[in-house]
């Protein structure tokens, strides 16, 4: 559908199609005074601005914006693999769904928030990627919160088995004085050495990480005093929570990602992953849910 189509159909007061200036086509929700931005490129959420805040959600000055190039940064849809494919090399890291162009199928308003939804099927992904019939939905709903809810559906008559994850990236004023507090006493496997360990108190960073947490179900809070606000990550459908930062060596290794960006970024990531992977029986779905929200502090 064009721009204009798409408007027509499913455009609204709060809801705006547009091409970006990267040529992407996107959706900007406003409500409450926030603003959210999402492409059809991978129902990739772009942007999301609160009333009178800087923007929540990261994103690489250097990312790619092309047809079957991931995007770096915002929240990346991780499915139906989380990391490395788990049999086949060749194929895309985190899955193909955030290399599609996802369709609209609805729009509106929903107890006050504005509210879209994407499907992804697979008729719109490349054929190499098939393997059997399912209905993955990315409802992204806005009010003074950010909700993204991916919910899948196995419409196939045999399982369906899948990891995931909303890999959302998060602004944040300087890594090394930033925390992540909710992880307190969860086990979480270093993937840097693949060793497990108990996290003891709040995460803080001064080197590369790359951390999955299990057994997670609380929020997870990113204190942030530097822009005098604390990110809220809460979460549903999701018993595992990732947390990564590059830092300097592996972010020179990234064409997609600035030599020293890793000072500004930092990735609380709401997953299925590892031991918390699912399988759908035939006609069952699942939903993996983030609600982000902003507090300034003073
Ligand atoms: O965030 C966890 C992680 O799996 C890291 O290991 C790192 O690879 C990151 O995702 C980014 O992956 P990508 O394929 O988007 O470059």
């Amino acid at each position: 559908m064009t721009v204009q189509e798409l408007n027509a159909e499913f455009g609204a007061s709060d809801i705006h199609f547009y091409n970006d200036s990267h040529g992407l086509v996107c959706a900007e929700l406003n409500n409450a005074g926030s603003k959210a931005v999402i492409a059809l490129h991978g129902a990739h959420l772009m942007s999301y601005v609160p009333k009178g805040q800087r923007d929540v959600l990261w994103m690489s000055e250097k990312s790619y914006f092309a047809v079957g190039k991931p995007i770096r940064g915002g929240i990346p849809v991780c499915w139906p693999w989380f990391g490395g494919h788990p049999s086949d090399s060749g194929m895309p890291s985190h899955g193909f769904a955030r290399l599609a162009d996802w369709e609209v199928i609805a729009s509106g308003k929903h107890e006050g928030a504005t509210f879209i939804e994407l499907a992804l099927t697979p008729g719109l992904i490349p054929e190499k990627f098939r393997n059997g019939d399912f209905l993955v939905k990315m409802r992204v709903g806005l009010s003074s919160k950010l909700l993204a809810a991916l919910v899948i559906e196995n419409t196939d008559v045999k399982e369906l088995a899948f990891s995931a994850a909303l890999h959302s990236y998060f602004n944040i004023s300087e890594i090394a004085d930033i925390t992540v507090s909710g992880l307190d006493g969860k086990t979480f496997i270093d993937t840097l050495d693949d060793t497990v360990h108990v996290q003891k108190g709040d995460v803080n960073f001064g080197a590369e990480t790359d951390l999955v947490y299990l057994d997670t179900e609380d929020a997870c809070i990113i204190d942030d005093p530097g822009f005098g606000r604390k990110l809220k990550v809460a979460k549903c459908g999701s018993r595992s929570t990732v947390v990564w930062n590059p830092w300097k060596d592996k972010s020179v290794r990234m064409p997609d990602f600035g030599d020293e960006e890793y000072h500004s970024m930092v990735c609380v990531e709401t997953t299925n992953a590892e031991t918390d992977a699912r399988i759908l029986a035939p006609g069952e779905s699942h939903t993996l849910q983030v609600i982000i929200e902003s507090e300034t502090q003073g």
